[in-house]
């Protein structure tokens, strides 16, 4: 693991680690599991791009479900989310009958690591960084652009970012200008065949604060251009449906805080995909905040199972 990793805690996976759970796992089903990549981080990482199917060779006519994490890269506990769902796919297939049918119906993909740089320069030096952006330099010493508000739509309309190269959320000089943001849209788009979005619905895993997140992000309006009355109750229906699961708090984005430019924003407003923001364990710093500690990470995984599920269920009554 990595040198001087703090908490040195076995339950956590670095991006090497990460990698070879990943490897692990299409060795031990590589009818239903493939490992691709969604192409290279700024610092030149790939980034793990996971189908899981039957058939999984072939392109096949199905609901597509995408489940993404990591973009913040201290949220290390969403990429033992991802990989908690690519075991319960992989390792209950054949055994488990709702997990069978999902595989068998359905198109999965899962993205455990859309920020490898800034996970890595997180845990990096021994002691963690609390860092969130990526690793781009932006000059002058600063370093880092918010990928959650690098998306293009909307992006940095309604001070839900910052246009400041040293905030937080800096949102980057245009949309989509870090190459980790790009290569999530060109798979996104790639999933557009003959005109018809493939991808159904989508959660992006965040954390902390324990919460269930609907579009849209930008606007406290409950509906917006590109957001009717009807699939705003659709959302806060599945939203409650989801969080009745898990236990977390079901709400509209903007009534967290106004975001802009991000991904659940951009998937839900131009390619019409039911997009979530999960936000994990725990709710307050006390439990560990951004790094809880390894023993939390079974139960803590596991509680997003039935949203998870749900979610990929509710992919074929669209
Ligand atoms: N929270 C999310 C963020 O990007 C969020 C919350 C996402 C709000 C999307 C609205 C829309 O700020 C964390 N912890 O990153
Ligand atoms: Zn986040």
């Amino acid at each position: 693991r990595t040198e001087g990793f703090p908490l040195a805690d076995s339950a956590y996976h670095d991006y090497a680690e990460m990698n070879a759970e990943l490897d692990k796992v299409v060795k031990a089903h590589p009818a239903i599991v493939r490992k691709l990549s969604l192409g290279k981080s700024y610092e030149g990482r790939d980034m793990p791009l996971i189908k899981i199917s039957d058939n999984v060779a072939v392109d096949e006519d199905e609901p597509e479900i995408l489940y993404g994490a990591h973009q913040h890269a201290r949220e290390h506990i969403t990429v033992e989310m991802a990989l908690y769902l690519v075991h319960l796919f992989a390792d209950n297939y054949g055994k488990d009958a709702r997990i069978t049918r999902l595989v068998n119906s359905r198109e999965i993909w899962i993205v455990p690591d859309l920020n490898p740089d800034g996970g890595e320069f997180d845990i990096a030096g021994g002691h963690y960084h609390n860092w969130r952006k990526n690793r781009q330099p932006l000059g002058q010493g600063y370093y880092g652009v918010d990928l959650n508000r690098n998306w293009g739509y909307k992006f940095g309309c309604c001070q839900g970012s910052s246009s400041n190269v040293a905030s937080e959320i800096y949102h980057g000089p245009s949309a989509f200008w870090a190459p980790e943001t790009q290569r999530l849209r060109d798979f996104v788009l790639s999933r557009r065949i003959g005109g018809k979005q493939q991808i159904t619905a989508a959660i992006d895993f965040h954390s902390y604060s324990e919460l269930v997140l609907w579009p849209f992000g930008y606007t406290q309006d409950a509906t917006a251009p590109g957001l009717n009355a009807d699939q705003q109750r659709t959302f806060a229906a599945l939203g409650a449906l989801m969080a009745k699961s898990n236990g977390y708090t079901p709400e509209q984005s903007s009534s967290l805080y106004i975001t802009d430019g991000s991904v659940i924003d951009w998937l839900w407003a131009t390619q019409g995909i039911w997009a979530f923001t999960i936000e994990m364990y725990p709710t307050s710093p006390e439990n560990g905040g951004f790094y809880p500690p390894g023993s939390v990470l079974a139960a803590q995984t596991a509680r997003n199972k039935e949203a998870s599920l749900l979610l990929a269920e509710y992919g074929e009554c669209t």
